[in-house]
This record gives structure tokens, sequence and C-alpha cells, in this order.
């Protein structure tokens, strides 16, 4: 007997992530067996994750698990892993809205959804979030094309435009947009608005906590003090946000702001949580964005959009350029509301193959 399992899945980089694409049919139905796979598959827990196909950050450890659909108006159900690199344990606490530009070349590429004309359109459901997306996918003569001239801020060079949609995000994890009801509040002595559009955030303005918000994302990791203080933070807005003890947990991020300073309508650096972000998170973007909308909240003075109805799209500021996020906007009595958002990711077949793990993971046939 082989002292190695092979288990098939294909690499893709799925917007400003990298990752592990599994067909939901090719790992174990077990949960603890699924992550002891994925743990070997990644080579975690190391911080390098030498022994495996992670690459040591929390970016590029990360899985995909996609079904086919047993849903009406919907293509293939997608399940987000987060293989911490660092220890031992597989999450899915949260959603990413990088690794699902992935999800639809995955299903075109290995036949879970047909080409159909130009452009096919792939409607996924998030599991972590429950919740729906559409990716658009060019598919000229039938075949995913990945080359192009779409450009996103934190990878290199440009590709097909994979333009993203999602309707019913809010409080999608923490059951409102709003989860402590209100716009703003004081958490450790410090002014934080918690939201959830997509992704639990707890934004803060930078100079809140002692720094200007532009550093590169290394100096502010090196700041013991600055990241003791977001984690406290972190662990009470957590609670206040419906998360529980989020000591382990990847949610919520804590996004520092200050004012916009390359044209867009505001810099943010993002803890997710522990790493910052050399850019930002989809549905991070997706939530600071629509916190820049709510009057009342920490990022609507620094933003100064003021309010209206409509379409409106707003360049988020994050260490390595510009996130732009599209939002349709309702004004009711004064309350904004986020009908729909979208934005555009680019993604990238890499790899197709096997993965091998030791046997001693998943011993059963
Ligand atoms: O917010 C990083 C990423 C993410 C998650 C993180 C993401 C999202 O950049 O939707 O994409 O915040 O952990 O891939």
């Amino acid at each position: 007997m082989s002292s190695q399992r092979a288990i098939p899945c294909l690499v893709l980089r799925g917007g400003t992530s990298k990752g592990l694409y599994f067909h939901a049919r090719d790992l174990p139905e077990d949960v603890a067996t699924r992550d002891a796979v994925l743990l070997a598959a990644m080579g975690s827990p190391d911080v390098r994750e030498i022994d495996g196909m992670g690459g040591g950050h929390p970016l590029t450890s990360k899985v995909a698990v996609i079904r086919p659909s047993t849903r009406p108006e919907i293509d293939v159900d997608y399940l987000f892993l987060q293989v911490w690199p660092d220890r031992a344990e597989v999450s899915d606490n949260q959603n990413c809205g990088n690794l699902l530009a992935g999800v639809g070349p995955f299903a075109l590429e290995e036949g879970i959804v047909g080409a159909s004309g130009e452009v096919t359109s792939v409607r996924i459901w998030m599991e972590n979030t429950h919740s729906a997306a559409v990716a658009r996918i060019e598919t000229p003569g039938g075949v995913v094309n990945y080359t192009g001239a779409a450009h996103i801020d934190g990878v290199p060079g440009t590709s097909a435009a994979i333009p993203v949609e999602f309707l019913d995000v809010a409080g999608s994890t923490c059951g409102a947009l709003l989860p402590t009801g209100h716009a703003m509040d004081v958490v450790e002595g410090v002014q934080v608005t918690c939201i959830d559009n997509g992704m639990p955030v707890v934004c803060l303005r930078a100079e809140d906590v002692g720094i200007s918000g532009y550093e590169e994302p290394r100096a502010i990791e090196s700041n013991v003090a600055v990241c003791e203080k977001v984690e406290e933070i972190r662990l009470a807005a957590g609670r206040m946000m419906n998360l529980g003890d989020v000591t382990n947990k990847t949610v919520p991020k804590v996004t520092l702001l200050a004012p916009a300073k390359d044209g867009g309508v505001v810099t943010t650096r993002t803890f997710i949580p522990k790493k910052v972000h050399e850019a930002i998170g989809v549905f991070g973007a997706v939530s600071v964005a629509t916190a820049c909308l709510i009057p009342g909240s920490v990022a609507f003075d620094l933003a100064g959009l003021g309010v209206s109805e409509g379409t409106r799209t707003l360049e988020i500021e994050h260490p390595t350029g510009y996130f732009s996020v599209t939002l349709e906007v309702s004004v009711r009595d004064g309350v904004v509301a986020v009908v729909s958002a979208a934005l555009l990711r680019t993604a990238r077949l890499l790899m197709r193959g096997d993965v091998f793990v030791p046997i001693s993971t998943w011993p059963t046939p």
C-alpha cells in the first residue's frame, strides 16, 4: 500500500489570494478527517508550511470546496476554509471573496457548469455566509479565458475581468448590518463602527490607536503596542457583534482608517486579524465602503460623501493601491441601505493535478 494518498485538486489565484480548489466529493465527509487532510496538504502547522502547498501566510493558505448545487437558481455551492499556517486549525467562520473569483473558472474547467456564449454567468452559493453571488466568466469558444486587460491592485499585470455581484450579504455573519444596533460604539475607550456587509469588520481611526494609518503593513505588525490595542478592541467588539469569544477566530477584521491621500474615499490598513493585509479583503472592502455611507459611523466624516441614493462607486485605498466597490444605495426615512454590491476581480488557473498527503491522515478507502 502506498504511504501517500493522491487527491485531485486545482490551484488557482483568486483575486489577491491563492488556494487549493477541491471537488467536495474528493475530500472526506467527516470534518475532522477533512481538516487533517487539508492541514497535511498545506503543510500546517508550520509558519513556512514547508512540507505542503501553503505559502506560510493566511492569504496563501486557503481552500475552496465546491460541489454542484441542489438549490434553485444556483449552479455551485462554495465553502471557504482558512487553513492557519501556524497552528493546526481549519476554520469555516469567514467567507473569502478573493477565492470566490476562482470558483467560476473551477466550475467551468471541471465541467460542473457548461459554458454558454462569450461570457458565462456562474451563480454561486456561499456556504459560509448563506448568501449568493454571480460571477461572469469570459468563455470564448467554450473555454475559460484568463488573459485580458483588467488590473487589480495587489496582483502584477493584467488578466481577464471577472465582475462579481452580491445581493443579500448584509448581516450574513452577525445577523445585522450594524450588529450592535449603533453606527458608532466606544470600545476600550476608542470610537468604532462594527459592521457586517459580507464580512464582520471593526472600523476605527488609525490616529485613535496612535499611528497615522499610512504605515506599511510590516511596520504596523512590528508595533507591539498597536497590535495589542487592536486585539483588545477586536475581542471586546467580537462579543458585541454576536460572534462570542473571537480569540481563535479570523473575524472580526479590524480596519484602521485615515483620510484618503490618493484620490480614494478613505485609506485602510486591515488586520486579518493578526497579520496586516497587503491590500484588503473583498467583503472587507464592501463592509468598509458601506460604513463610509452610514451617517454617524467613524468612516462617514472621513469619507465626506454625504447621503444620497443610487449607484455609488467608492475607491477604498489600501497598502498596494485601490479596491473599487460599486454599491446600490437606497435611503428611506434617513436610513441608508445597501441593496447590492459589485466589484471586479481576476483569477488564473495555475496548476491541475493531485496533492499528496500521508495515508495516515485518511486511511480508509
Ligand atoms: O474579505 C482576507 C482575502 C481575505 C478575505 C481576509 C476576503 C474577503 O483578501 O472577502 O477576500 O480578510 O482574511 O482573500
